[in-house]
């Protein structure tokens, strides 16, 4: 596709009340802001003190101090300590985590042996993998791994990975990234390692690199486009999404992260092209029609319309729908425009795709222009904590409801792993011709050391407290040692339904970010990352909650 070249449409008059508040706020503290987007505005819009056209020595200008977060004061208000106080647990709970634990520690010493300043670890060759996914930026399991690492009290390992951030990691790149991954591993992992240590150089990195973000936005639309050079600027959509067309869960996962680099920088230039519930993503959403209430998985980011009616709760579609319920959840239940849009989304996906098998498992189906494919990928399989999580601030007939419909659908996934032999589930499962839960595609039998299945079990321990839960993140635990554990790392399996699985080579960089954290915090008391103060990014950084607008 040709690089997009329009100029953004949206630079912004009409901003919403909570928006405006903000923007307020920041100018009340900043002027003028540390970090100035491109293009943006060199100041904070709304402010009280408006920078003047320079007439010579103005006093106010000068003794103007640079919008500086204030980091005591957000720690002052976290509501428990971030690695929890260690009441109250068993020496089952405490041996299980302890074993976890190791795990992290033997996954990232392979990788800093191997393939340090990689992007992963290829575990069987010992050496390390670069793609093509960052655009010339390095070391994605380094910046993936740092709060795992801090959370899992690794002290000397997150000094390292920490060291390298410092002395190593380069954003001067010229290469095509994903605008998505780019956001969710790089910007989530650096902005919640910030939040957790306070230290600047992960602000830093995070605001630089963020910037370097901006240039996507600059369409007829405002919604991003998938791919972006870097170096340049230049942006485009993926040669594979139908008709130019940008993805669903790639423009609409960027603004928890966004809304934090407006917070820690006092610019409020983040906030405005990536808030849902604000401008540009609200106006084109509201306005354009969705069939049967569902979100198809292309938009145009020239005409904001869909190009295609694929609507899937996995992959494509996916994190839309996550990040739309934790922008409430960040706010602290002030996005309502967000909420209202999850609730809606929520009961279309209920009426039209959530279909029950001849064996009684409660799944969610895709649907292709009205026609249902009776497949579950294991991406899809974060819905069931997902629906958890938003069915605790459902109305009291709605939650009941609802946490029903997230048990059946973590049910059903732990069921796409027990029908395995490896005790590990496959890509995608079906439920036609007599099957249930398992892969009927030789392509679909893959495991790369997804998250999403304990990702939901660590939701529902925390939100129900069923030993069930536990005892299914443990049954992972054993699946992963036994056919994932190869002498230096972990590796991806080719078949989960063969007993003795071929390896892929490949230690994803999300089974540090992911996998292994919410293993670990599946086996911790609630206080540790407590739901109360903080959001999971759909990588799973910590994102804190905004309990005072940071005040
Ligand atoms: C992760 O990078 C994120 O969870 C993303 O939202 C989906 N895919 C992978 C893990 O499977």
């Amino acid at each position: 596709s040709p690089p997009a070249a329009a100029e953004p449409r949206h630079a912004s008059p009409a901003a919403p009340r909570r928006l405006r508040e903000k923007l307020r706020t920041a100018a009340r503290m900043a002027a003028p802001p540390a970090h100035t987007a491109p293009g943006s505005r060199q100041q904070v819009q709304g402010g009280e003190r408006r920078a003047q056209p320079s007439t010579g020595a103005s006093p106010a200008r000068e003794t103007r101090t640079p919008f500086r977060f204030d980091y005591e004061r957000f720690c002052r208000r976290l509501r428990h300590p971030v690695r929890g106080s260690r009441a109250g647990e068993d020496p089952e709970t405490r041996a299980r985590r302890m074993k976890i634990k190791e795990m992290m520690k033997f996954a990232w010493d392979n990788y800093r042996q191997y393939a340090l300043g990689k992007n992963e670890l290829r575990p069987l060759t010992r050496n390390g993998h670069i793609g093509n996914m960052f655009g010339g930026l390095r070391g994605a399991t380094v910046v993936d791994a740092l709060d795992t690492l801090y959370i899992m009290e690794l002290e000397e390992e997150f000094q390292e990975a920490k060291k390298w951030v410092e002395e190593s990691f380069d954003l001067n790149v010229n290469g095509e990234a994903s605008l998505f991954e780019v956001n969710i591993r790089y910007i989530g992992g650096l902005l919640a390692t910030y939040y957790l240590t306070g230290e600047e150089v992960f602000k830093s990195k995070a605001l630089e690199l963020g910037e370097k973000l901006l240039p996507a936005f600059n369409t007829p639309t405002g919604i991003p486009r998938g791919v972006i050079n870097l170096g340049s600027g230049m942006s485009w959509s993926w040669g594979w999404a139908s008709a130019g067309s940008s993805i669903l869960a790639e423009f609409g996962t960027l603004h928890l992260e966004f809304l934090h680099l407006s917070e820690l920088s006092g610019n409020p230039v983040f906030a405005e092209k990536a808030s849902t519930a604000q401008l540009p993503l609200q106006r084109v959403l509201k306005r354009v029609e969705k069939p049967q209430g569902l979100y198809p998985n292309f938009l145009s980011p020239v005409t904001g319309n869909w190009v295609q009616h694929h609507v899937s709760i996995g992959g494509l579609g996916d994190s839309f729908y996550e990040y739309l319920i934790k922008s409430w959840l960040m706010s602290d239940k002030k996005d309502s425009e967000a909420k209202r849009m999850y609730d809606e989304a929520l009961e279309a996906i209920e009426k039209h795709l959530v279909k029950k098998s001849a064996g009684g498992l409660t799944y969610i189906a895709e649907w292709r222009g009205g026609i249902l494919d009776h497949k579950m990928g294991h991406l899809a399989c974060f819905s069931g904590g997902m629906i958890a999580l938003g069915a605790e601030h459902a109305g009291e007939e709605r939650k009941q409801h609802y946490m029903e419909l997230a048990a059946e659908i973590t049910s059903t996934c732990h069921e796409s792993y027990t029908r395995s032999d490896t005790k590990l589930g496959p890509e995608a499962f079906r439920f036609d011709a007599g099957t249930e839960a398992m892969a009927t595609r030789l392509s679909e039998r893959y495991y790369i050391l997804r998250p999403e299945v304990v990702e939901s079990y660590m939701y529902m321990w925390r939100l129900t407290h069923h030993p069930k839960y536990r005892q299914w993140g443990w049954e992972v635990v054993k699946a992963l040692e036994k056919h994932c554990r190869v002498e230096a790392g972990f590796s991806g399996i080719r078949d989960v339904y063969s007993t003795t699985p071929t390896h892929d080579n490949m230690q994803q960089s999300f089974f540090l970010a992911e996998t292994l954290k919410y293993l670990y915090l599946l086996f911790c008391e609630d206080d540790v990352l407590s739901l109360e103060d903080w959001v999971f990014n759909t990588e799973a950084h910590p994102l804190p909650v905004n309990h005072t607008n940071f005040r």
